[in-house]
């Protein structure tokens, strides 16, 4: 909570110039660029390497904070590997999230081995086997083991580290886009189009033979075309979180500028507006803001980088709970019944106190929540389990509408109904 108010002080103080190429070092990035910094000291649990991978991908550097960190990141990788070993969370995106974040610190992953079932290879070559295992699940259930966004990273990881994907594995990504396949719980997923793209311009330029040349440029037309449909009245493309990874892909696929400018600009608005406090939805936008993408990372030497950014102490300030009481009911629903609830909560109160002063209050509502790089999600209601290594899910609306943040994030203002619904697939 303290951390997020810091970043609010300090994007009040941040100027309205704005953060293309010829200015990339202006207020704005800087002060952006300095909450995610700040996001290494001020976060619990485990390091985050979608943060390390947009500070490495920034123009300016604190090279003693982002070596410590590459530090935490490679002793936490141990375990990040144990659960990509147990059958039931298979850990491809965190492996290639990973992967991705040491390549950015120039890290020789060639010395990085895994040991499964006795076999020593490199983590490399384990990413490279897990993805075969996505490839085979695709083949033969239609989908793969995790998500397309994750089997689209597995691919970025393993081309940005000079591995040749295998065209089997880019072949159903292609195929999964012509296919209309990269959803979002039911709806287009633009976040995942973006990675998808980002995937395979890079096998494109790999330009490794075997590749199916005319197939994978369809696939990179569909997507832009998809991006760039995807733009709304506001000019974020999908929603505002979306938009960086999406302007990522359209600067990987060499879009001119006019094409994705204005969303830029969008994301600036945005980021002025306090929407990218959680350091995930700020490590997806922050390098498009720079105008770079995951690619880049590829060629990366680390030498004579900028050594300059420095983070000042900050006062912290304490925010009061408000007076003020607004009405919380909550429906939830599951296998076609709902049960109802309700409970005051303070104004200002975000849905994840609102449920646990429900829980308090209520004797017959319980709740329970995972870990993740986005924050807590939601993974049990009454004891009703849809975690996120589950097919289904609990989906969060208020009247019919998905809530667009994560439950400790979204923020009550007014009298609210909410509705938690299992998702469930089979
Ligand atoms: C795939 C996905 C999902 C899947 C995840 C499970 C699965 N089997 O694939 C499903 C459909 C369940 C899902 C649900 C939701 N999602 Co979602 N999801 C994504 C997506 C496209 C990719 C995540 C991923 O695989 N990352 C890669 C690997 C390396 O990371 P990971 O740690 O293993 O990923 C896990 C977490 O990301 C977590 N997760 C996924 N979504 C969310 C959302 C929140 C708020 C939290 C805390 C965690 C979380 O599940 C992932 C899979 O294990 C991202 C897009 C993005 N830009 O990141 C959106 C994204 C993270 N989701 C988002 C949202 C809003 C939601 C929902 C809150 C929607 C809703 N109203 O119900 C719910 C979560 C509700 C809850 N129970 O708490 C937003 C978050 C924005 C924000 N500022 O918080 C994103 C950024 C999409 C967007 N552009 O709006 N999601």
């Amino acid at each position: 909570m303290i951390f997020w108010v810091f970043i609010s002080v300090l994007l009040a103080f941040a100027s309205s110039k704005s953060c293309d190429a010829e200015e990339p070092n202006n207020e704005l990035c800087l002060s952006l660029n300095k909450n995610l910094l700040r996001s290494l000291e001020t976060q619990d649990g485990h390091p985050n390497p979608s943060v390390h991978l947009a500070l490495r991908l920034s123009n300016l550097h604190n090279l003693a904070k982002e070596g410590a960190y590459l530090n935490k990141l490679k002793s936490h990788l141990h375990n990040i590997l144990q659960d990509s070993f147990s059958n039931n969370h298979p850990g491809v995106g965190q492996v290639a999230l990973y992967t991705l974040a040491l390549r950015s610190s120039c890290y020789d992953l060639n010395t990085v081995f895994v040991n499964i079932s006795g076999k020593t290879m490199t983590l490399l070559t384990h990413l490279k086997k897990q993805m075969e295992q996505e490839k085979e699940h695709i083949v033969v259930n239609n989908r793969p083991l995790t998500n397309y966004y994750k089997y689209s990273l597995g691919i970025v990881a393993l081309c940005t580290n000079g591995i040749r994907v295998n065209s089997h594995v880019s072949n159903k990504l292609i195929k999964a886009v012509e296919d209309q396949h990269l959803t979002h719980g039911d709806t287009c997923s633009v976040d995942t189009y973006a990675m998808a793209g980002m995937a395979l311009q890079c096998v494109k330029d790999s330009r490794f033979d075997g590749q199916n040349t005319a197939e994978l440029d369809s696939a990179l037309r569909m997507i832009k075309q998809k991006l760039l449909d995807s733009r709304g009245t506001d000019n974020h493309i999908g929603n505002q979180f979306s938009t960086g990874l999406a302007v990522q892909a359209l600067i990987a696929m060499g879009s001119p500028n006019v094409e994705f400018a204005a969303s830029i600009k969008a994301m600036r608005t945005s980021a002025r507006n306090y929407a990218y406090q959680n350091p995930m939805a700020l490590s997806q936008v922050l390098p498009a803001l720079h105008q770079k993408s995951y690619l880049k990372v590829k060629n990366f030497e680390c030498v004579d980088e900028d050594d300059s950014l420095v983070l000042e102490p900050l006062d912290p300030v304490e925010i009061l709970p408000s007076e003020t009481k607004v009405a919380v009911n909550v429906e939830v629903v599951s296998r076609g019944v709902s049960l109802f609830y309700s409970v005051d909560v303070p104004h200002g109160s975000t849905l994840l106190q609102a449920l646990e002063l429900l829980v308090a209050k209520n004797d017959d509502f319980t709740f329970d929540t995972e870990n993740t790089m986005w924050g807590p999600f939601l993974s049990a209601i009454n004891g009703e389990q849809a975690r996120q290594s589950d097919r289904g899910y609990w989906q969060v609306s208020s009247n019919d509408v998905l809530l667009p943040k994560g439950i400790a994030e979204f923020k009550i203002q007014e009298a609210q109904m909410f509705t938690l619904k299992n998702i469930e697939r089979h």
